[in-house]
């Protein structure tokens, strides 16, 4: 079966890099009007049996737009909401007991994004993989740092809004929280999925489209949206 999140996750250090380059080119945000009425996409009802998986809520404010062409959905300073559902059931398969591999843990992924209190995009995906990471060493795009941060990723578009005409049917999330050694991140204590994330201090979604591949954002990906807790 093809596993496109497998390698969304390999060719993810690659993507920061090309994304601290791209923020040095202050590509980041363009102060374009919301688009109001998009069509989406509309499939089939995500099969979540009533009281299966556990659901976790986040939100915060977008700090940060990359993307190659046109972000008419997405401004710095837009409020991020969404919650991600999972399998509690779904077995880790890494036997590091700081890094959880959890195939197919993800039940469903939504986000909202609003301006000025009026929705500016709105999506839902539904199965994927998450993986953990308990005191690693942060991503490129932040050196010397130590993180705790879980991600997923999805090709199951279920009701998603497009993005310049193009229908975002990969998805990618990852909420950390970052700090300065000596300090040590406490998001999570292991690598168990966290059903807390209120300690996070980072976040980031990547909308993409499978018809993408090759794009400088990693396979398929076009849109970066860094987010992080209102102050
Ligand atoms: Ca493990
Ligand atoms: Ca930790």
């Amino acid at each position: 079966m093809y596993k496109p999140w497998a390698r969304i996750t390999a060719c993810l250090g690659v993507v920061l890099a090309v994304s601290i380059s791209l923020l040095s080119c202050g590509d980041v945000g363009d102060g374009q009007e919301p688009v109001a009425g998009q069509p989406t996409m509309a499939g089939p009802p995500n099969p979540l049996p009533p009281g299966e998986g556990e659901t976790v809520n986040f939100s915060g404010l977008i700090t940060a737009v990359l993307d190659e062409f046109t972000p008419p959905n997405f401004r710095v300073g837009d409020s991020i909401t969404g919650s991600y559902t999972f399998d509690p059931a779904v077995a880790d398969t890494d036997p590091n007991p700081n890094k959880g591999q959890f195939p197919d843990a993800l039940i469903r992924l939504s986000v909202t994004v609003r301006r000025n209190g009026n929705e500016t995009y709105r999506g839902t995906w539904g199965e994927g993989s998450i993986s953990t990471d308990n005191d690693d060493a942060a991503d490129p795009d932040a050196p010397g740092q130590v993180q705790d941060q879980v991600s997923m990723a999805s090709d199951d578009p279920i009701d998603v809004t497009p993005v310049d005409g193009v229908i975002p049917d990969l998805v990618f999330l990852q909420i950390a929280q970052r700090v300065s050694p000596p300090a040590q991140p406490t998001f999570l204590m292991d690598d168990a999925i966290p059903t807390d994330v209120s300690a996070y201090n980072t976040g980031e979604l990547r909308l993409g489209s499978v018809a993408l591949s090759g794009n400088p954002f990693g396979p398929g990906f076009r849109t970066i949206i860094r987010f992080a807790p209102a102050q």
